[in-house]
């Protein structure tokens, strides 16, 4: 592969610039017409525009992604995360084409889409599930399954992930009302009626492991990441290792997911997600196709390059190498552009901005002084990765970075100071917090 396109924008785009660079492997980057003045369209080999502004007309087109990918010659694609990632048509098409789709084969991307099928894995490969509907469930078997679990549980809708299409009930009369709802709003919302339900976990740890697999049957797998500091399903605080985990846990997990890769030949960077409760009983909630916002944490710990991984598998290499070994602890604060007290986006122009450095610091973005944050895509400007021996150490620098941080501009408001609470909390340091800590926290 001598070109790679890169079929996103911002922070992730110039983090697989990056990679791509250091292997000799020139890149073609696509934009809107809102991110003309963006970074990754400034540090890529060539760039073409796409279309307006709108994800629909431009980064989630694939006709116009699949002429640029023409015009460009490139041999790969890589998706990022987000935008066309995880969409099976895409891979397929890109497939066809006779290009190189970065990332899991289109059966493995529909297959892992599915919920209720990834469930069925996992359980023939012996994960540990919720108790639950096996599989999808219409009225009736709803109220039956409601009546063996019990309440609170959840309805989930079978093409749902990450936090969409989930609905807690507390008694058989809301399931009552709330099933022909999910159903409704499921079909609306994916294209699939298809629930199941669970029994609703109170107050759990997010916690999920990854993996590297190539085409041949080898899987490696890099440890977990602990992603419960979020709201509303945004992600805000991930860190490596987790403080909830033993190393005998820890590699119990990491087997059964390597056991699930082996099972659908998954071939790629992926990462199975499990809710973790109090007791340290671990459920297997999903798995996630693409490189993740949150891969760094694990770079750093393990010291491996995982775009550059990616890469390699794609292009047939074999993944050949011995499991490096975890050094130390990482934390990541995404730093957003939103209201600190409304948690809006609040984009603007930057008008001053220093980005902290210094032994054990991080920073991915795709800021510069002068550039203009549009209002059409999420509001990630910048993640903070710290590492140290300790996970204390790597809190004191942390804390040290925020403080370095300046992002100033006109209507550009920014969570660095909800970090700085988050991270000098006794809760997040003595790693109680779940998932529902935010909440807590702020009210
Ligand atoms: C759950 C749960 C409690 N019990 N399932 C939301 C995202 C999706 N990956 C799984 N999700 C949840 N599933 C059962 N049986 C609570 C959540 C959940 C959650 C999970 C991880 C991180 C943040 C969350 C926020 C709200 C709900």
């Amino acid at each position: 592969m001598q070109s790679i396109l890169i079929a996103n924008r911002g922070e992730i785009a110039i983090r697989i610039i990056r990679t791509c660079r250091e292997m000799g492997i020139k890149t073609v980057a696509v934009y809107s017409e809102a991110d003309a003045n963006s970074m990754h369209v400034k540090l890529a080999d060539r760039s073409l525009c796409i279309g307006p502004p709108e994800p629909s007309k431009s980064y989630l087109d694939i006709p116009r992604i699949m002429s640029a990918l023409e015009v460009s010659g490139a041999e790969g694609v890589h998706p990022g995360y987000g935008f066309l990632s995880e969409n099976p048509r895409f891979a397929e098409i890109v497939k066809s084409s006779g290009k190189v789709f970065i990332g899991p084969s289109p059966e493995t991307l529909e297959l892992v889409g599915d919920k209720v099928k990834a469930k069925e894995v996992a359980k023939r490969v012996g994960i540990p599930l919720v108790p639950g509907s096996d599989g999808p469930v219409d009225f009736q078997k709803a109220l039956e399954t409601a009546r063996s679990i019990g309440y609170p549980l959840v309805i989930k809708a079978a093409a749902g992930g990450g936090g969409r299409g989930i609905r807690v009930v507390w008694s058989e009369k809301e399931l009552r009302e709330k099933l022909p709802l999910a159903m409704q709003e499921a079909e609306a919302s994916f294209g699939d009626p298809r629930v199941y339900i669970e029994k609703y976990l109170i107050n759990p740890k997010h916690i999920e492991i990854q993996v590297l697999a190539d085409k041949y049957g080898n899987v490696l797998t890099l440890g977990e990441r602990e992603c419960s500091v979020q709201r509303r399903h945004q992600k805000l605080i991930e860190e490596a290792p987790s403080l909830s985990l033993t190393e005998e846990k820890r590699k119990e997990m990491e087997e059964l997911v390597a056991l699930f890769c082996k099972e659908i030949g998954y071939e790629g960077a992926g990462t199975v997600e499990f809710l973790m409760d109090a007791e340290g009983n671990f459920y297997f909630m999903e798995v996630n196709g693409r490189i993740q916002v949150e891969h760094p944490v694990t770079e750093m710990v393990y010291g491996i390059d995982i775009v550059e991984w990616q890469i390699r598998i794609a292009r047939g290499e074999k993944l050949n190498i011995k499991k490096p070994q975890r050094r130390g602890y990482a934390i990541e604060c995404r730093i957003n552009a939103e209201d600190p007290n409304t948690f809006l986006p609040s984009p603007g122009k930057v008008e001053e901005l220093y980005i902290p450095g210094g032994i054990g610091v991080r920073v991915d973005t795709h800021l510069y002084c002068g550039y203009a944050v549009p209002p059409y895509y999420d509001s990630l400007l910048a993640k903070l990765i710290c590492w140290g021996e300790t996970r204390e150490i790597a809190i004191k620098r942390a804390l040290r970075a925020l403080e370095e941080f300046r992002i100033e501009g006109t209507g550009l408001k920014t969570n660095v100071e909800f970090h700085k609470r988050v991270l000098s909390s006794r809760e997040f340091q003595q790693g109680k917090h779940h998932i529902r800590f935010v909440e807590e926290l702020l009210y």
